[in-house]
Parts: structure tokens; sequence; C-alpha cells
């Protein structure tokens, strides 16, 4: 990192990376290299989810993981400018579960992890056009005793804004299986329309009291989102997804970055707790210093843009 003496600041001021973690494509050729293929974007349309996307070396994964480490503390000096902190969330007092939103504010590797290329060209592909970041989330499940993270969808969670043009990026820190508690998705779910919440951290199956017998049927066909460190899953905002515990001997740690369609507005009246966000009012456009434009075709690939397969732009 270049400025690595600096005094710690709210990093959501800076909309652009502030390290040289990640070399930054500066052609369209070069841009070329992080692109999903057409077969993969139309997986993703089809069952709602793409898994196994490399966005992280071994070496960007040990810089975050070094970072996460000074983050779980709660003490830590910016501690303040995360949007929810919550050293345990897990229901279950036998379960712990880390899960905090904002790291992007707080540690350089994590704010930089936004810019990073592999995860904007597929983001841009999947979304279909220009997209700024919503928010991201830690997920830190530990050894012997990690909680879960009960079925649900995204989007049940984000009614204060609309229309619904977001993606979720979930990375692995750690390897992923379905022994440490790796994330499942019940392809196809993304079809089902919107769901109320139900809980994110106590009975793993309490999303059942809103579904239809098709629709509980339709989990026998979930699948586990194993993973390898530094790869990546992407999901639709309607997709059901969960975790189970963690009883293995193995940690089981991730990032997960959310964003939006460039020309989401606010619809901060649906919604009467937004947590530590920093909202803007209603119908207002999701933008300013807390929802940076991190890809723009026009900006970033210009004619080249045409040619790269993009899911259409909701
Ligand atoms: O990491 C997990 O177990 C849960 C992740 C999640 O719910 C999400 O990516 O939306």
């Amino acid at each position: 990192m270049s400025e690595a003496t600096a005094l710690p600041y709210d990093l959501s001021v800076e909309h652009r990376p502030v390290g040289d973690f990640f070399a930054q494509p500066t052609t369209p050729e070069e841009w070329a290299a992080y692109r999903l293929s057409a077969e993969q974007v139309a997986f993703f349309e089809h069952h709602g989810y793409l898994s196994g996307i490399r966005i992280l070396s071994d070496a960007q994964v040990d810089a975050l993981s070094d970072e996460l480490d000074q983050l779980v503390d709660p003490g830590h000096p910016l501690n303040h400018l995360f949007y929810e902190y919550h050293s345990n969330e897990a229901i279950d007092p036998g379960q712990v579960l880390f899960h905090a939103l904002g790291a992007w504010r707080i540690g350089r590797a994590f704010h930089d992890l936004l810019w990073a290329p592999a995860f904007r060209m597929a983001a841009f592909q999947l979304l279909g056009g220009p997209f700024r970041q919503f928010h991201d989330q830690l997920f830190c499940k530990p050894a012997g005793h990690g909680g879960v993270v009960a079925w649900h969808q995204d989007f049940s969670y984000w009614t204060w804004t609309r229309p619904m043009a977001h993606l979720s990026c979930w990375i692995g820190l750690d390897d992923a299986t379905t022994e440490n508690g790796c994330l499942w998705y019940v392809p196809g779910s993304h079809g089902w329309g919107l769901l109320p919440v139900t809980g994110l951290t106590g009975d793993m199956d309490a999303v059942r009291t809103v579904l239809d017998p098709a629709q509980i049927a339709a989990f026998e066909r979930r699948v586990p989102n194993q993973l390898k460190r530094g790869e990546a899953s992407f999901h639709h905002p309607l997709m059901m997804h969960g975790s189970y515990e963690n009883r293995s001997d193995r940690q089981r740690r991730a990032t997960v970055i959310n964003v939006l369609g460039d020309g989401v507005r606010s619809n901060v009246e649906a919604m009467a707790d937004t947590m530590g966000f920093e909202v803007p009012p209603q119908d207002a456009p999701m933008a300013g210093q807390f929802y940076p434009l991190l890809f723009d075709p026009a900006r970033d690939l210009g004619a080249a843009a045409a040619d790269v397969p993009t899911a259409p732009q909701s």
C-alpha cells in the first residue's frame, strides 16, 4: 500500500483505490482478461447465481486476512464507522457469528477490494450496466462453534431502495466447504418473488413458514457453494441462500460486496430502521460519498463495451 503511514480516516471519501493492491486495467484488451463467457452470464440468469470466479490471489487474501484481524477488534479506532457491527450475532448461545457492515470505510485493503477488476467486470456483466457500491459485509464463523446464517433473500432487507437492480458477490477468505459452513443456494429461487424477513441468525429454516409446498420441495435441490479462498460467487437479490453451522476444526471467513445499478433511488420511507447507513432522502438517487460509482462501461470500456456479453439491464 503506497500510503501505509497515513493516519486512519473514513475511506468513503475516496472514490478510487488508495493503494496498489489491485493493478487496474487501462485498455479494453486488459479488461477482456476478466470477462465472463456468454454461457456464464446465461447460467446466472437461469439459476440466479454463478460460482467459482477467481477474484483474489493468495497474497491478496493474506492482506485482507491481516486487515480483518484488526477489524474484528471492537476497540479499533474507526470501529464507529461500521454501519452495523456484531461481534456475535448468533441467537444460539452455543454459536458465534461475527457480522459487520462497512469494512470498506475502515481498512485500506477492504476499500480497494471494491475496485478488484475481476469483481467489477463480472458485476457489470451480470447487472448489465453501470453500478455503485451499496455496502460490504463480513461473515466469520470460528472453528468448532460457528453460527448459522438462516435462509433468506438479500432484497428483503433492502426495500428502502428501488427499483431492485442489486447484486451480491460472496468472496471466500478461507476455503469454504460443507464441513465449515459454506453458503448454499436454491437454484431458480430468484423467480419466487419477494418474501418477508424471517430472521438472519436464528432458526435456519424459519423461512419455511412463508413458503408454499413447491418452494419447500425445491430445497431438496439446494447446492453447496464450495469455493477456494479468493474465489467468489455472485447471486441475485432474490436468491434464497443461507449457511449451516461450522463444527469443523477450520474457521470460515468471507467478505461480501453488495452493489446496485446506477439510477437506483432511495425508498427510505419504506423502512423504519436503516441502521447506520447514510440514506439519501426519499426518491433521491443512491449516490454521493457513501455510494461511489464503481464501474461505468462508457467510462471504463468505451465502444468496446458493446462486445461484452451482459445480462439485460434491470
Ligand atoms: O457468509 C454467509 O454465511 C452468509 C452470506 C450471505 O448471507 C450473503 O452473502 O448475503
